[in-house]
């Protein structure tokens, strides 16, 4: 049946097929949560970031607020229906049986934390302390869900407990260097240990009947082995990009665009024997195009990739943050229609075009697309 308007579904098996309904985040009350372990890792050694916390300055929260809304309502005249999570209280701190600390993040990047497959929204572990309760944010939204599609199945993974057990002692320092960094990613050693299971959403990419999930900082092997076991259909395949110090979220590293085609980042390029199941079955990786920035904006913590990090809203059309020149024109020349969205003042609040949102419904099926 023909996805309509006036009905709710949720339903999306990949990353490129008409978007009919879509969640955007906001950027209500973001923090910058204090150090923990694995944030620490992430952010980088000379970032602007290291040593401070607290709420954001507002007037970036506004302005990050002007350019969500602003595509929130480019999305809408283009005919997609468009969710917005409700802002718990950020300021709040996390404290369980097993840790505190003394704020949250924000609910900019529903993608980290939802990750739909078929009729399933399936909330993530996540990996930092600070995100332990960034599902709330979303819960209206999936209650609602809920109630108004039969079908839909809203599901959680075991909350962990996130204690110092989870994370290797030896990422806790603020002098490892890039190369020791990139000694350890390619020995696939990361800040988190394989205590529990963990994952976060953005980890995971969608190709129909095959998932595709890369271990890094966030998500551990044991995380990998929750979902196959989660997603008994499907087949669950582990990469790794040795190429990224710093390797979180799959989404500024690996873009698939449509059935056939993925962009690849060419500093963290998938290893050869990870290339099999796609060069078998007729796909091409192709390198994306450089940043057109050199740094990230201020106080933020995700890398100048965040170019590649598009939404695409069917197979022949995407979304690129609008200073991203070289990748709106790479998107040219591969035959894509390219939106221009602008997006970049809202970047440290938790990611790109792809971060900021979370699928609620595609057309299509669950195709097999490497037999
Ligand atoms: N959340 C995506 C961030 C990836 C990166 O910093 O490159």
């Amino acid at each position: 049946m023909a996805w309509s308007p006036e009905k709710t579904e949720v339903k999306s098996w990949n990353e490129w097929d008409t978007l009919r309904h879509v969640i955007v985040g906001r950027a209500d009350d973001c923090h910058i949560p204090p150090e923990e372990p694995a944030l620490d890792a992430k952010v980088p050694e000379d970032s602007d970031m290291r040593g401070q916390w607290g709420r954001r300055p507002p007037e970036t929260i506004d302005r990050a607020n002007e350019l969500l809304n602003n595509f929130a309502d480019q999305l809408r005249g283009l005919g997609i229906r468009v969710d917005r999570p409700v802002p718990i209280d950020h300021s709040q701190p996390v404290t369980t049986p097993d840790f505190h600390t003394g704020s949250q993040f924000g609910c900019m990047p529903p993608r980290d934390v939802l990750l739909t497959v078929g009729h399933e929204m399936l909330e993530a572990t996540m990996s930092y302390r600070c995100r332990w309760f960034e599902y709330l944010n979303y819960r209206p939204l999936l209650k609602q869900y809920w109630e108004e599609d039969q079908n839909f199945r809203h599901e959680a993974a075991p909350k962990p407990r996130l204690t110092d057990a989870d994370y290797h002692p030896d990422y806790l320092s603020d002098k490892i260097g890039e190369a020791k960094r990139l000694e350890w990613a390619a020995e696939k050693f990361f800040v988190t240990t394989e205590e529990e299971p963990l994952f976060d959403a953005a980890d995971v990419l969608r190709f129909g009947k095959d998932l595709v999930v890369q271990h890094g900082f966030t998500t551990n092997l044991k995380g990998i082995e929750w979902l196959r076991r989660h997603f008994p259909e499907h087949r669950v395949h582990t990469v790794n990009f040795p190429g990224d110090p710093y390797p979180i979220h799959i989404d500024a590293t690996f873009t698939p665009l449509r059935p056939g085609l993925i962009l690849n980042n060419p500093q963290r390029r998938l290893p050869e024997e990870q290339r099999e199941m796609f060069i078998r079955n007729g796909w091409e990786i192709v390198d994306a195009a450089q940043p057109a920035h050199n740094t990230p904006p201020p106080l933020c913590y995700s890398s100048t990739w965040l170019s590649m990090n598009v939404l695409v809203l069917d197979p022949k059309t995407v979304c690129v943050e609008k200073s991203e020149v070289y990748q709106a024109e790479q998107m040219d020349k591969l035959g894509m229609e390219v939106i221009e969205v602008e997006l970049r003042d809202a970047y440290a609040f938790g990611g790109g075009l792809h971060c900021c949102t979370a699928d609620v419904f595609r057309d299509g099926d669950c195709e097999d697309y490497f037999p």
